[in-house]
């Protein structure tokens, strides 16, 4: 029974008229009743959650440009974000440095049976692909949190759709929270208010509660305008109730819940069902001198390069890169058996830091109006800073760091928070391709796998079939990032990209991309690829950004059935001279791009594989058990 389906004990004046029209409301609702305009399904929901939270009122946001207006106004009022004037309606939000990043370890799956959740792992082990909660725990944790928790809020009825509005492949969420911050963010991240509870009608939704954790008038532990209960943060997900509770957190994957806990965490399972895959990956177009266009996706670890490579200039003339999108991919086989994608999002929730005129230039246009950035660094003139803009923004006036701080360079710490990121319309990049909203999706050709690998791991190389393919997504590792709470650069596994993200167990998971092979005619060819390489003296080894056209090409050159390349322990690499190096003004050292050091895989294989073991157990398809011993088999002969 489901925290929100569930029949709660009504109090006597009855769910609706705990609502109470309050006339100092910062935003009008024309209708008395502000439920009315809902369907009776959500009207349910909605009664339900103002009965457990008790808000003081309810505003259901239909989207518009002036409901959005006013609730910008209203967060500036009482100083929870300030306009960027250098722009054109930007805004800096500066959040509690208590609650920065997305918090895995208070991140569950709540199931019946908790190896539908996760794999069993090995005696003695503890497991890392997901936490489990028991329904009766997620009863009392809710109980222990929400009751009350809305006094002196508005609750925000947020209908959204994750994907076109109306598409067959899209979904539909209703998203209530006491946050005016997820509310203008969720109106850039997803199609929002407008024709989606019309289009939903009294069909089914994705139910999503969110509180920051606090009733009025506290603000956050550390006094500053970014309300948030850190101590008792707790993100849940309901599965098999399409439920999403979320507790004491307002930043980013914690909060705006469409993205990573609708359309990863629950989107998984439905896909799972449904016989899809819903991936942490971004999708971009690509035409080839010739003109001849084709889509790729690719997972990489949080902060590992989506966003850039999705917005890549190419380097070598007469190519073109068009993106659909930079963080989910939604994938299905359609009748003729070919893979179609679309991006369930509509806007980009990007790493700011690194972002720069010479690395994505793209994505700075992109973000030049109508984007709210969170805890980024502010220039004097109203205009926004980063590590990584050092070139190109004067600092001479004076800089505020993320936490309002007055900062200067060379001071030792980084202006802006590592994890701070823009929110801005997808519809604004100007490389945004003709495509994206497309209904049917667009039809992928090649699957990028990939992470931050100093050592080791080649430059680019191609699986030798599907289920080869699916051992590099499980063998996937990466150095850590800021966009999780792990502290230092060591090395973790993070399967698929998806390890903050399954829905389900990982090992069924495995199971489930296997048998996608059955339902491919023309199936994507499958690549690992590593920006990251780095030479003795920590220096990369690979320009990166948008010379990594370069590995795209030989990429799509395979695709076309080239034979550019040579067969290798890991797989096929680029044949001698396949990689177009021309117009680099510095020629990259290929050896060491390239080699295969024997010790290092034959350890990376005994990890793997001891990973595998450990924590998959015997959720552990055969089929991947197979691959890794053929890939232990090959590594032995490396030198
Ligand atoms: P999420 O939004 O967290 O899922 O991350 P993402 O995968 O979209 O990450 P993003 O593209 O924002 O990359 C984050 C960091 O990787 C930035 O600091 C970039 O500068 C760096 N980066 C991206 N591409 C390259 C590359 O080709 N080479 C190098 N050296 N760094 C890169
Ligand atoms: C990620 O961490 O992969 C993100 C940012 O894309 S968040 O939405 O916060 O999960
Ligand atoms: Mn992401």
């Amino acid at each position: 029974m489901g925290v929100l389906t569930q029949n709660m004990p009504h109090r006597d004046d009855g769910p609706t008229r705990l609502v109470r029209p309050v006339p100092a409301a910062p935003i009008q609702q024309s209708s008395a009743d502000p439920l009315a305009v809902l369907p009776a399904k959500v009207r349910q929901f909605v009664e339900r959650a103002v009965t457990l939270c008790q808000p003081d009122r309810v505003h259901v946001c239909d989207g518009s440009e002036a409901e959005n207006a006013a609730l910008l106004r209203q967060m500036q009022a009482v100083g929870m974000i300030e306009p960027l004037p250098k722009y054109d309606n930007c805004w800096l939000a500066r959040t509690d440095p208590a609650d920065v990043a997305r918090v895995e370890s208070k991140t569950f799956i709540v199931t019946e049976q908790k190896r539908e959740a996760v794999p069993i792992p090995g005696k003695g082990v503890r497991g890392t692909l997901g936490n489990w909660m028991s329904p009766e725990d997620l009863e009392e944790a809710v109980a222990d949190r929400f009751p009350g928790c809305m006094r002196g809020r508005t609750l925000y009825v947020v209908p959204f759709s994750m994907g076109p509005v109306g598409s067959p492949l899209s979904k539909i969420g209703i998203e209530l929270t006491d946050s005016p911050y997820v509310v203008a963010s969720m109106r850039i991240m997803t199609r929002m208010g407008g024709k989606v509870l019309e289009t939903l009608g009294d069909g089914d939704f994705v139910k999503c509660l969110h509180s920051v954790g606090l009733p009025e008038p506290v603000t956050g532990p550390s006094g500053i305008r970014w309300p948030c209960n850190p101590a008792k943060t707790l993100i849940a997900h309901v599965p098999e109730r399409r439920e999403i509770l979320s507790f004491g957190s307002g930043y980013g994957g914690n909060s705006l819940l469409g993205k990573k806990c609708f359309a990863l965490r629950i989107g998984s399972t439905i896909a799972r069902r449904e016989g899809w895959l819903a991936e942490h990956m971004l999708i971009l177009g690509i035409t080839n001198p010739a003109g001849h266009k084709r889509y790729i996706a690719a997972a990489f670890p949080s902060a590992c390069g989506k966003t850039n490579l999705a917005m890549l200039q190419p380097s070598l003339p007469g190519y073109k890169v068009e993106c659909v999108g930079d963080d989910i991919a939604w994938m299905r086989f359609d009748k003729n058996g070919v893979l179609r994608a679309i991006n369930p999002e509509n806007g980009f929730f990007g790493v700011a830091p690194g972002t720069s005129s010479t690395t994505n230039p793209v994505a700075m246009a992109t973000v030049a109006s109508n984007t709210i950035f969170t805890n980024v660094a502010r220039t004097a003139d109203g205009g926004v800073y980063w590590e990584g803009l050092e070139k190109e923004v004067d600092t001479s006036a004076g800089v505020t760091d993320w936490q309002g701080r007055p900062w200067t360079p060379g001071s030792g710490a980084p202006s802006a928070h590592p994890n701070s990121r823009f929110c801005a319309p997808a519809g604004q990049c100007p490389i945004i391709d003709p495509q994206w909203e497309s209904a049917e999706g667009v039809p992928i050709s090649a699957i990028l796998f990939g992470g931050r690998r100093p050592e080791g791991v080649p430059l680019v190389y191609e699986a030798f079939n599907w289920e080869h393919g699916v051992l590099l997504g499980a063998a996937m590792r990466s150095e850590a990032t800021a966009a999780a709470e792990h502290k230092g650069k060591v090395i973790m596994h993070d399967p698929f990209a998806m390890r903050p993200f399954f829905g389900y167990n990982f090992g069924h998971y495995l199971s489930h991309w296997l048998s996608m092979e059955q339902r491919g005619q023309r199936l994507p060819k499958i690549f690992h690829i590593n920006w990251f390489r780095k030479s003795p003296s920590g220096q990369f080894l690979w320009p990166g950004f948008g010379e990594n056209v370069r590995v795209l090409d030989w990429v799509l050159r395979r695709v076309e059935g080239e034979p550019c390349a040579r067969r290798s322990a890991v797989g096929w690499l680029p044949a001698e001279g396949a990689l177009r190096l021309d117009g680099l003004p510095q020629r990259p050292d290929l050896e060491q791009l390239f080699s295969l050091p024997g010790d290092f895989w034959r350890r990376e294989v005994e990890e793997v594989g001891r990973y595998l073991a450990d924590q998959v157990g015997d959720d552990l398809p055969n089929q991947v058990a197979h691959q890794l011993d053929e890939l232990r088999q090959r590594v032995a002969e490396l030198e």
